[in-house]
């Protein structure tokens, strides 16, 4: 519905000023497959999101930042062996191949969420802002679920 408004919003600025629209980010050249972030527990306000980038501008893209609203934020993460133990770690940039796909996925790197003003549930849909290093930026939809 958000979504619906924004484009609406975003229409009649096009129409009021056809010419350009220099505010506006270049669009990433990327899809967003399957995006979806797991339900929190109990009093959890943390949680991990998952998704599969894939290249269709053919000159490939790096995620270097996420974006939420209300204050939560959102990190890269990977998983790490320290011996037997598995540790999560930040980094700065995914990066999607030309032509290729880079994956989030419950075996491998996430999207560490945190500060979650309250729980998120089945069903309900989660938006995060992905910015990329040529400065283009996009909306991704994550589903709450539980796997
Ligand atoms: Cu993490």
């Amino acid at each position: 519905m958000l979504r619906r408004v924004l484009l609406a919003i975003a229409a009649a600025f096009l129409l009021a000023a056809p010419r350009a629209a220099p505010w506006a980010a270049a669009e990433p050249g990327i899809k967003v497959e399957d995006p979806w972030v797991r339900i929190t527990f109990g009093q959890s306000r943390a949680t991990a999101g998952y998704m599969a980038l894939i290249d269709r501008s053919g000159k490939g893209n790096t995620l270097v930042g996420l974006e939420m609203a209300g204050g939560a934020k959102a990190e890269i993460h990977e998983t790490v062996m320290d011996g037997d133990i598995v540790k999560m770690r930040m980094v700065k940039a995914l990066t999607v191949p030309a032509g290729g796909r880079a994956e989030l996925t419950p075996t491998g790197g996430h999207i560490m969420i945190m500060g979650l003003t309250g729980p998120l549930k089945m069903g309900e849909t989660l938006p995060i802002k992905l910015k990329f290093a040529d400065g283009s930026e996009m909306m991704a939809y994550f589903a709450v679920r539980t796997n």
